[in-house]
């Protein structure tokens, strides 16, 4: 039987909680075979991102291109690109495959602030990347830089960004308001047909690091097997609320979100 083949484009956490480790333990919670094209190595553990340093842009594309022409690529999330380059080569080595459907998390800094990208991400996503993408996961900052706003701070704001996000191309926008200060988590989806709202209650817990990873690399598999977009956001959104339910209490600072299993706490 042939599983599932959903790729990670993405850098790796030394402390497992976000990046490729997060996305292929998501893959494997939901039954899918994780492929993977490492784009950076974080030095990091729960109170931060100590170092990092890009792998070179040749070896992802050849990564991409190695298990897209042997094993076959049902669908793939980018992550921590880091550079403008990277981002370019990414572009061409997921067309030149075919691979889609692409999610594209447009990581800039970690979930502490650490910055993950240099200069030259932002231009390089906005013309190369998101172009290509079914879908694009910007958080609150994240929107506001592709949006060339000056920030974004409430839904209206989060509606704008969607909007403005989406003119440059790519099928779907998905932002996300975890990190509005609400009793409640509004996630903003925009398409071509419209506007959608998903809400749900906030969970209280420090213990968050690797959500944004988690919920991109839950919208590629369930995108990649076929799921309509607004049934794949209601399901990652389900399992990135149980995986935050279970976050651990590992190290000093913020833990991570578990995504090695299926279902809920009860
Ligand atoms: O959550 C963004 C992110 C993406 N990729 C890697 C990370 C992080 C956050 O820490 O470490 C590798």
């Amino acid at each position: 039987m042939t599983p599932l083949r959903v790729l990670s484009i993405a850098g790796t956490d030394s402390s497992g909680g976000a990046g490729i480790t997060a996305d292929v333990k998501t893959f494997q919670a939901h039954g899918a075979w994780g492929l993977v094209a490492v784009t950076a190595v974080t030095a990091q553990n729960t109170l931060g991102v100590k170092a990092w340093e890009g792998v070179a842009s040749e070896l992802v594309a050849a990564q991409i291109a190695a298990v897209a022409a042997d094993i076959g690529v049902d669908g793939a999330k980018a992550g921590m690109l880091g550079t403008g380059e990277m981002v370019a080569a990414v572009s061409d080595a997921v067309t030149d495959a075919s691979i889609a459907p692409l999610v594209v998390d447009p990581v800039l800094a970690s979930g502490q602030g650490d910055q993950l990208s240099k200069e030259g991400v932002l231009d390089a996503l906005r013309t190369r990347l998101l172009p290509v993408a079914a879908l694009v996961t910007p958080n609150l900052d994240e929107a506001a830089a592709l949006a060339r706003a000056s920030s974004v701070t409430d839904e209206d704001g989060m509606e704008a960004a969607g909007r403005a996000i989406l003119e440059l191309g790519p099928e779907a926008v998905l932002v996300t308001g975890g990190h509005l200060d609400s009793k409640t988590v509004a996630d903003c989806l925009v398409t071509e047909s419209g506007v959608d709202w998903f809400r749900s209650p906030r969970i209280v817990t420090r213990h968050t690091h690797g959500s944004g990873c988690v919920l991109s690399a839950a919208l590629a598999v369930r995108l990649a097997r076929g799921e309509p977009l607004r049934d794949a956001v209601e399901g990652a959104r389900w399992f990135v609320a149980s995986a935050i339910e279970r976050g651990l209490d590992l190290g000093a600072g913020a833990g991570p979100v578990d995504p090695r299993r299926w279902g809920r706490q009860s």
